[in-house]
C-alpha cells in the first residue's frame, strides 16, 4: 500500500463521514466499520478494460519474480478476466483460511483496519484507479488490494500472521507504539522479500502491484537487502513514494510467523530509547 503522505489527514476526513466526498472513495454509504457495498455494475467498460491491462502487465512480470505460493493462489482466483466481485472471492477464501473480503471505500483508521485483521477480513478499496495513474497511484485501490495482498490471504501461515498483525495493531494503538508496528507491516506485508528454494522473490503486496518495482527490489544494486530482523525493522524510516532503500529478507513465511508471534511490548519497550534509522542506512 502506498499510504498517502499523510494519512493521519485522511483519518481525520474519513472520521468525519459527513465531508467524506473530500476523499477519493464515497465514505458517506460506508457503515460503523466503514464497509460499503461493491456495486458491480457500476465499473465502466473503460474501468473493466484498465482492470485487464493491469493484470496482463502485472501477471507477466511474475514469473521469477514473485514467490510461487503468491503466483498459484493468484491463478486460481482466475481474477484476469474482470473486476472480481468480492463476495464471490471471500466464499473461497472462507474456506481456505477462513478470511473474508470486505469493500471499503480506502483508507480507513487505524483502529477500524486493526479490528478487520483481527477478525479475519481484510478491506478491500472498491475503485479503480484512474488512466493518468496506470503507474502509480497514491493511495490504495482495487488493484493494489486485490492483486497485491488478497492471493497470500490464501496461504495458512501468511493469513494467521496477518490476523496476528490485527490484533497487535490494536494493542500497539493502545501503549501508542503505531509507527514501530507500521513499519513491520510496510518492511514485509507491503514491500518484504523471501530468499526460499526458488532464490530471491518478492512476496509483499506493494511490490507485487507494481510494475516497475518488482524487478528493481530484486535486481538493482541501489537497495539495501538485509536479513529480516524485528527490532530493526521497526526502527528502520521508510518512504511512501519513492522505490524502497531498504528491503527486509525472510527464507519462510514460517519464520515471519515465529519472529512475529512473540508480545512486543518489552521490544517496543527498548526501542523506545533507540534512534530510528533512514531507509537507506
Ligand atoms: N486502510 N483500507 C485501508 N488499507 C490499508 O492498508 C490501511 C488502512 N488504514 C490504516 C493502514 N493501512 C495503516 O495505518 C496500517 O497499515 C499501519
Ligand atoms: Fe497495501
Amino acid at each position: 500500500m502506498k499510504a498517502a503522505p499523510d494519512t493521519a489527514a485522511f483519518f481525520a476526513v474519513v472520521a468525519d463521514k459527513s465531508d467524506g466526498t473530500a476523499l477519493r472513495g464515497n465514505y458517506g454509504s460506508a457503515d460503523a466499520q466503514y464497509v460499503v457495498r461493491q456495486d458491480m455494475a457500476a465499473y465502466t467498460p473503460a474501468e473493466q478494460a484498465r482492470w485487464r491491462r493491469l493484470y496482463q502487465r502485472q501477471a507477466g512480470l511474475l514469473p521469477g519474480r514473485a514467490c510461487r505460493e503468491f503466483i498459484a493462489a493468484l491463478t486460481a482466483l482466475q481474477a484476469e478476466a474482470a473486476i472480481p466481485d468480492l463476495a464471490r472471492t471471500s466464499l473461497a477464501l472462507r474456506r481456505a483460511t477462513g478470511w473474508s473480503l470486505v469493500a471499503v471505500p480506502g483508507l480507513i483508521p487505524d483502529e477500524v483496519f486493526f479490528t478487520h485483521l483481527a477478525n479475519r477480513r481484510f478491506p478491500v478499496t472498491v475503485w479503480l484507479r484512474a488512466e493518468s495513474e496506470f503507474d502509480y497511484v497514491v493511495e490504495p485501490d482495487l488493484f493494489h488490494d486485490y492483486f497485491g495482498h488478497v492471493p497470500l490471504l490464501f496461504n495458512p501461515l501468511f493469513a494467521e500472521h496477518m490476523q496476528q498483525y490485527g490484533k497487535g495493531g490494536l494493542r500497539a494503538l493502545g501503549g501508542g507504539h503505531l509507527a514501530l508496528l507500521a513499519r513491520l507491516y510496510w518492511y514485509t506485508v507491503e514491500f518484504g522479500l523471501i530468499d526460499g528454494a526458488d532464490g530471491l522473490r518478492a512476496y509483499g503486496a506493494g511490490i507485487l502491484s507494481s510494475a516497475g518495482e518488482i524487478d528493481y527490489c530484486l535486481h538493482d544494486r541501489a537497495p539495501l537487502r538485509l536479513p529480516f530482523s524485528l527490532a530493526r525493522c521497526m526502527r528502520t524510516l521508510y518512504k511512501i513514494d519513492a522505490y524502497q532503500e531498504t528491503y527486509f529478507v525472510i527464507r519462510s513465511f514460517q519464520q515471519l510467523f515465529d519472529e512475529t508471534a512473540c508480545d512486543f511490548m518489552p521490544i517496543y519497550a527498548q526501542l523506545q530509547n533507540e534512534p530510528t534509522i533512514a531507509a537507506g542506512a
